[in-house]
């Protein structure tokens, strides 16, 4: 996939695309980003991007005569236009569903706006995809633009280090509830000990834990996440315990199993700080 971003502070995107996942998907040329400032459209002396506001008001507005050839020349430089996302305060919410859809493109050009906004006719003319990360103010689209290439990205075959990692995670297809609270080793720290179930090697009743956990914490925390989704939950949960669960074991053998898995992870280890830089599950 390629990303074009259009800003007036390509450094920005630098130090950001130059580390862990997004480095690693550049170089094995799974991705591509091309930064453009803006400013290179700009055809007079000082380079003048903005002006005042018709009707007077606070801050500059980005010029129309300079954002729309800067657009569609950078749309000539592939095959393909690509699709023109417009990062704005006033754009549609970016969802998890949002970012599946965008995953699907080849191309994305990203617009980041600076200042009080664009001049209306930049919309009326490119007609982009405005997208707001959420409600709040940022300075400007720029971090909004990386938002969206690090949750698109995550969708594209042969990124992430496991395949099904982006599956499992929040809100991805596969998943729109919370993740379950994960573990690792030591067992006790300050008092403080590993649910006892996730020790016992009984993978069916670790799964139901999982699920119940990770339902709790949707509804204490997201209940929003659950609305059209509890029914489904429900059925889910019915047609399960209609299936004979196996007895619950305690035997040795299945402690001495989750102690393998345990000792198999790097968790205690220095080498453990960089499997946690890059570990990629939310
Ligand atoms: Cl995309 N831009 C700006 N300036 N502020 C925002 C935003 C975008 N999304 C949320 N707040």
């Amino acid at each position: 996939m390629r990303f074009d971003v259009l800003t007036l502070f390509p450094g920005i995107f630098e130090g950001y695309l130059s580390e862990s996942l997004l480095k690693d998907a550049i170089e094995r040329g799974a991705l591509e980003v091309c930064l453009h400032n803006m400013r290179d459209w700009a055809n007079d002396k000082h380079n003048t991007m903005d002006d005042r506001p018709f009707g007077g008001g606070p801050g500059m507005v980005l010029k129309v005569d300079r954002i729309v050839p800067c657009v569609e020349e950078v749309q000539t430089y592939a095959e393909r236009p690509g699709r023109l996302v417009m990062l704005t305060p006033q754009g549609r919410p970016l969802t998890q569903r949002v970012v599946e859809e965008l995953a699907q493109e080849e191309r994305i050009l990203l617009l980041c706006g600076r200042y009080e906004g664009f001049d209306q006719r930049v919309v009326e003319i490119l007609q982009p995809d405005e997208i707001s990360i959420g409600d709040y103010v940022l300075n400007g689209g720029e971090v909004a633009a990386a938002v969206v290439i690090d949750s698109v990205m995550r969708l594209i075959p042969g990124v992430l280090g496991d395949e099904n990692s982006a599956v499992v995670d929040s809100f991805s297809s596969g998943n729109r509830l919370l993740e379950e609270d994960q573990y690792t080793r030591p067992r006790e720290y300050r008092g403080l000990t590993v649910p006892e179930i996730l020790l016992s090697g009984d993978h069916g009743a670790i799964e139901r834990w999982r699920s119940s956990n990770r339902r709790e914490k949707t509804l204490a925390r997201r209940p929003d996440l659950l609305d059209g989704e509890e029914t489904k939950i429900d059925e889910d949960e019915k047609k399960k315990k209609k299936k004979k669960r196996p007895k619950k074991t305690e035997e040795p053998e299945a402690v001495a199993e989750s102690e393998n898995v345990a000792e198999a992870k790097p968790s205690e280890t220095p080498e453990a700080v960089d499997a946690t830089e890059t570990n990629v599950d939310v």
